[in-house]
């Protein structure tokens, strides 16, 4: 071990001697995104403990060519060979310390933001408060909360730093939860337009679920490896899972949802072939134990998604050419499926196709749209798109499915939304909301009547169609505009989005 430690000493050392030093280079090029100190920003915390299924060759090429499906850009214009190696030998060496992030930590960093007994239970405004809109503008860090049938913003306010994953809503869509990639979840109270509490979770994090009684909140984490539960309430810290496999390994947790037909929190871990279920019903008091339920898996899962009625998870590793159908019932895999690369989590839709359940998703490795019979699990079709695509969605009213073609930054694709006929499988037309400029993310009205499509660029806006004569109605200029999340359809789960 102790001649592991100077090996490793002596390769970035001898490495950075051929330039500037390593810790310039990396602040130079790397931490305004993956941190100062390597614990993560909007990119990834770059630690041994995050890195184990990253091969070192891969390191080089994915400083060199960037990575697919992420924000991550090649450096081969900017750095020589022997500054990407010592790099990469530097992310690959342990920090001087270990970074602590537990119960003392979490408690600690909990802040309350008024006397909830002032808060009022009826909205301060005039809007549907289920047909509001929360959109993320990623470019200043801000959020909006939009009206859905003026397509007026109400009120627009700062959030955490990189917020990233859906924000999800209490059952009764009074409140919405946001999560940092720097571990930091918000509890924003719609009706009062006001952020109500905050806690840390963890230093780097995935995302969170709300249960499906609106009691308790379940974060993912990056670093440290852990599931941390929380009371819905008012945020404080209830339980901390250490995720470690059954080998005894630690893992970084992929995603974690609420399946709320099943009354449980299910949370993929990353480096460990593990799907975990952790009820949420009946822990009341000092029941609050929140069992883990381990299902053991085929394969890493990356990206998940489940049927509409949660019995089936269906997913795919990153470099992985086949997806798995698990029956989250048996805990058996049913049938392995023909996705030709990982799909964006959360980006799969469903609808009825020919009186079968399909489930449709784009994928970031290539240009295609996958169609699957949820029945057979065979697939029906792969559409040809014009590029790699990150977010899919529809809504039951409507006959389209949209997706974008950025996940690449493929010039030709960045700024074209496609739209799928549901009933014919065809591509129905093709858009560029504003040419040359990247075009991602959709959501609907609650009606499906109008879609809301981003220009994610810093001098971005949100685009508003009909959605059957696909006119544009509305343009709204925002920075950098992400996802958006329509009250009604994430609450009511509808098929044409995510949960
Ligand atoms: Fe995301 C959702 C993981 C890159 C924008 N993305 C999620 C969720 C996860 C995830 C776990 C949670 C789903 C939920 O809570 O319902 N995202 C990942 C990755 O692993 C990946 C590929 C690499 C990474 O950087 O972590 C990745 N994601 C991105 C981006 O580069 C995007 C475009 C910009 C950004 O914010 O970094 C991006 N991800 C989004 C958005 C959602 C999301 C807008 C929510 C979509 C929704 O409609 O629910």
């Amino acid at each position: 071990m102790r001649w592991m430690l100077a090996a490793c000493c002596l390769f970035i050392v001898s490495a950075a001697q051929a330039g500037e030093p390593v810790e310039k280079l990396y602040a130079t090029h790397c931490a305004s995104c993956h941190g100062p100190d390597r614990l993560g920003g909007t990119g990834p915390a770059l630690l041994p403990e995050n890195l184990e299924r990253l091969r070192r060759p891969e390191a080089i090429k994915t400083i060199t060519q960037g990575r697919a499906a992420s924000q991550m850009a090649g450096f081969s214009d900017k750095l020589a060979k022997d500054e990407i190696e010592a790099l990469v030998g530097f992310i690959y060496s342990s920090l001087p310390y270990t970074p602590v992030w537990g119960e003392r930590e979490i408690s600690a960093s909990r802040v309350l933001y008024g006397d909830p007994a002032y808060l009022s239970d009826k909205p301060l405004f005039k809007a549907d408060p289920l047909n509001l809109f929360v959109v993320v503008e990623l470019g200043d860090h801000h959020a909006t909360i939009l009206d859905g049938d003026k397509f007026e913003p109400i009120l627009r306010f700062p959030t955490r730093f990189a917020l990233h994953g859906g924000p999800k809503f209490s059952p009764d869509g009074r409140y919405v939860y946001f999560a940092s990639r720097d571990g930091w979840i918000s509890k924003f109270d719609i009706y009062n337009l006001k952020t109500v509490a905050e806690t840390r979770a963890g230093i780097n994090s995935r995302n969170l679920a709300v249960s499906g009684d609106g009691k308790t909140i379940l974060v993912g984490n990056y670093l440290p490896h852990a599931l941390v539960l929380l009371d819905a309430d008012n945020l404080s810290l209830i339980k901390i899972i250490p995720t470690v496999g059954q080998d005894g390994k630690s893992s970084r947790v992929s995603a974690v949802y609420q399946a709320e037909p099943r009354g449980s929190f299910i949370a993929a871990l990353k480096d460990v072939k593990e799907v975990w279920e952790i009820p949420y019903t009946g822990q009341t008091g000092k029941k609050k134990t929140f069992p883990v339920r381990r299902i053991v898996v085929d394969d890493y899962l990356d990206d998940f998604f489940f049927d509409q009625s949660y019995k089936h998870l269906i997913s795919t590793a990153r470099d992985s050419k086949k997806g798995h159908v698990l029956d989250l019932d048996t805990g058996k895999k049913v049938a392995d499926l023909d996705l030709p690369g990982m799909p964006h989590l959360g980006s799969g839709i469903t609808w009825d196709y020919q009186g079968h359940p399909v489930m449709a998703t784009p994928n970031t490795k290539e240009g295609v749209v996958t169609v699957i019979d949820m029945q057979t699990w065979k697939t029906i079709k792969q559409i040809k798109t014009p590029g790699p695509g990150f977010f899919m969605r529809s809504h039951e009213n409507t006959r389209y499915a949209w997706t974008d073609g950025f996940a690449t930054g493929n010039p030709e694709s960045r700024d074209t939304m496609t739209l799928i006929d549901k009933n014919t499988l065809e591509v129905a037309h093709v858009l560029r909301p504003e040419p040359g400029k990247t075009a991602a993310h959709v959501e609907f009205t609650r009606d499906g009547k109008y879609v809301l499509v981003s220009v994610w660029e810093m001098d971005g806006a949100l685009v508003i169609y009909d959605a059957e004569t696909l006119q544009e109605v509305k343009r709204i200029p925002m920075k950098k505009p992400s996802g958006k999340y329509n009250v009604y359809n994430k609450i009511t789960r509808s098929a044409g989005t995510s949960h």
